[in-house]
């Protein structure tokens, strides 16, 4: 296989999942960030949706974070054992998608206005919601995701927790919900994605 190449912004958000992954597996690859003023703009007609993150390999480029996520899952044999167990991963991690799309409705509102009144409607409403039955799935597992053991979605939701927190604006999000903290805390404890995460540059979320 030619170089693996990892295209995102500067930031952890959807792209940690996939990097924490490829560290995990021992996959090397360029960590190639890109700045929206700095290369953005040339390289977003040639990625297939004009987003990022993007995965190149063997020339080829693929987009979609969960897709890119559940390839190296399932490469790296962290996407269950039957196609039953592999569901329940998607369907936990689905559920992270649905509290980042959310809060991002919130987050990436224009309208100032119409932003402070969701956001205090979600916090309310929508968010516990979802944060109480992720909190629920993520006690019943053991401090993981799925199946009771170490699988894609842990690494999912610890390399989005931070981008999770700034967008629900709750910094403080673990001391409600420990069992949030496990989660991290077991994919991080891994020595090579500790490795690539003391190494990586430092950003906020
Ligand atoms: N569904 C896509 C969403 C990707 C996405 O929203 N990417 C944003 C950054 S997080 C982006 O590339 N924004 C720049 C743009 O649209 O020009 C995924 O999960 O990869």
């Amino acid at each position: 296989m030619s170089k693996v190449v990892f295209y995102y912004f500067p930031v952890k958000a959807l792209g940690e999942p996939s990097r924490l992954l490829m560290a995990y597996g021992g996959q090397e690859f360029e960590d190639r960030r890109i700045s929206k003023g700095e290369g953005w703009d040339e390289f977003k007609p040639k990625t297939p949706f004009g987003q990022m993150p993007v995965l190149e390999m063997d020339g080829k480029l693929y987009a979609q974070s969960y897709a890119i996520a559940r390839y190296f899952g399932t490469k790296f044999g962290l996407a269950g054992d039957s196609l039953e167990e592999a569901l329940e991963i998607d369907q936990n991690v689905y559920l992270i998608e649905d509290l980042r799309a959310e809060a991002a409705e919130v987050a990436y509102e224009c309208n100032e206005e119409i932003k402070e009144k969701k956001h205090a409607d979600y916090e309310k409403t929508v968010y516990p919601t979802i944060l109480d039955k992720l909190n629920e799935i993520i006690v019943k597992n053991n401090g993981h995701i799925a199946l009771g053991k170490l699988t894609w979605g842990d690494f999912v939701f610890a390399g989005m927790l931070d981008y999770l927190k700034r967008m629900l604006r709750m910094p403080d999000l673990e001391e409600k919900y420990p069992a949030f903290k496990q989660v991290v805390n077991n994919v991080y404890s891994i020595p090579k994605v500790k490795a690539y995460a003391d190494a990586a540059p430092a950003t906020v979320f």
